[in-house]
């Protein structure tokens, strides 16, 4: 499945984490703030495909992307040799000062590629909180209205508008406020928690979005709706069918924008390039980031052209953003994406771990739901079967069983009871099986 340098074998020689790791922790300890915290202390010297090599020699099969990073796998062949060769060449400019190709060619292909078959445009920015920031000052911008609606279990990023964007308090805002204004909060078409049962969640929470924003924020106030397709940290809620697309749909009528954030659903993650496109729905603006460009930090902003030419010049930049290096990472990327059809990889790696996942269910009724899309998959841990109270605990100690085996799992959700399952779509098929053979052990050992 892939062509990288690191064998593609799990292979443990010391405990997890081993001795290396633990000494280079003690150093992370007294350097680096304790605001930054680390969920599996073993330490990274070679990646590719779907392994993680540590400094102890130990070879972890990666279930994570670095949070659905590097889609196209650690150091990606074709991201490798255009990086090299872009560093080699010049590493800056300002693309406001001299602009460069790399820059054009990285937005022709966003223009292309996302949804919607009209002219676009993009900028590009060096971090997810970034294009969604850009996003709101484009919307806002452009209607002259000032009201942001964002949804339950939102995560937008750590910037001071993303955190104010971003639902969840703890840890993301937790007395790091004042936050910025003219944000509000409407509820998510969460089909596992909707109270009435999931089959009446798109219809009611659709009624509920429109009432709200009538009634306490004003259509004609009302710049944008931020929406993640699939929410990420949240807990890899795929909203209920029809619910994006009435969502969308009512945007349009009011003059009211919307915005997809696909910082972690785009780019071949969900088995499309991006996961509006499971929804029927063209966004206004559609924010990217992380799969982007194999792990270097580059994000964007990509809209219709009568939206993004309504900014007036200087309006948008920021010193780094588009860096020649990333931008050359990108296309790196959207080159393997296109040459392997990821889409497609993650459609099959979709159709590996479900089974699998739903088995799982069927044997621990503390599995309450088995949801997502392509290769962005997640369980939700409950306390039973007839009671859906969030299993945070169950959900830590699974997570720690597979780390002690050399998979590396992350956990997501507003109440930190999901499971995720994000792996590179360079991973094999046997570590993809392997792994979750870790896992069914991972569960006998810790319900
Ligand atoms: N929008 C949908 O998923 C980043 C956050 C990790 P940045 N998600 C991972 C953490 O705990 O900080 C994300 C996202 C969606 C925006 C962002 C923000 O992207 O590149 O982390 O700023």
């Amino acid at each position: 499945m892939t062509d990288s340098a690191v064998p593609q074998k799990r292979f443990l020689h010391t405990a997890i984490p081993g001795p290396r790791s633990a000494e280079l922790h003690k150093r992370k300890l007294a350097a680096v703030s304790p605001g930054v915290s680390v969920s599996l202390p073993v330490y990274i010297e070679r990646a590719g495909g779907g392994i993680l090599v540590d400094v102890d020699g130990n070879q972890l099969i990666d279930f994570g992307s670095g949070i659905a990073v590097t889609t196209v796998g650690n150091a990606a062949p074709r991201v490798v040799a255009r990086v090299q060769q872009q560093v080699a060449e010049f590493t800056h400019t300002c693309f406001m000062i001299n602009p460069y190709l790399g820059y054009l060619e990285v937005c022709e292909a966003l223009n292309e590629l996302t949804p919607g078959d009209f002219e676009k445009r993009s900028a590009l920015f060096n971090s997810g909180a970034e294009a969604v920031e850009n996003a709101v000052k484009i919307a806002r911008h452009y209607t002259g209205r000032q009201a942001v609606v964002a949804f339950d279990h939102a995560y937008h990023g750590r910037t001071n508008l993303a955190m104010a964007l971003t639902a969840k308090n703890m840890p993301y805002k937790h007395r790091f406020g004042p936050f910025a204004s003219e944000i509000y909060r409407v509820p998510m078409a969460y089909p596992f928690r909707w109270p009435t049962g999931p089959d009446n969640c798109a219809e009611e929470c659709f009624a509920n979005f429109v009432e709200l924003v009538h009634a306490q924020v004003g259509e004609e106030n009302t710049a944008a709706v931020l929406l993640e397709p699939i929410q990420g940290e949240g807990g890899f809620i795929v909203p209920a069918p029809g619910f994006v697309k009435r969502v969308a749909d009512w945007c349009a009528e009011q003059g009211i924008l919307f915005i997809a954030d696909e910082i972690q659903t785009g780019f071949c993650r969900t088995g499309n390039w991006f996961a509006c496109e499971f929804e029927d729905v063209t966004p206004d603006l559609i924010t990217t980031a992380k799969g982007i460009a194999g792990g270097l930090p580059l994000s964007g902003v990509t809209g219709r052209a009568e939206v993004m030419d309504a900014i007036h010049a200087s309006g948008l930049g920021g010193t780094y953003g588009g860096n020649p290096v990333a931008c050359a990472a990108a296309l790196g990327a959207i080159e393997t994406m296109r040459a392997e059809n990821l889409a497609n990889r993650a459609r099959q790696l979709e159709a590996l771990f479900l089974p699998r996942l739903r088995r799982l269910a069927e044997q621990y009724p503390q599995i309450g739901d088995v949801r997502g899309r392509g290769a962005m998959l997640a369980i939700e841990l409950v306390a039973g079967a007839d009671d859906k109270t969030p299993n945070a605990a169950l959900a830590g100690r699974v997570n720690a069983a597979c780390h002690a085996q050399g998979l590396v799992t992350l956990t997501a959700g507003t109440y930190g009871n999901v499971f995720r399952f994000l792996p590179p779509l360079s991973i094999g098929d046997e570590l993809v099986l392997e792994g979750l053979d870790i896992l069914d052990q991972a569960f006998a050992s810790a319900v």
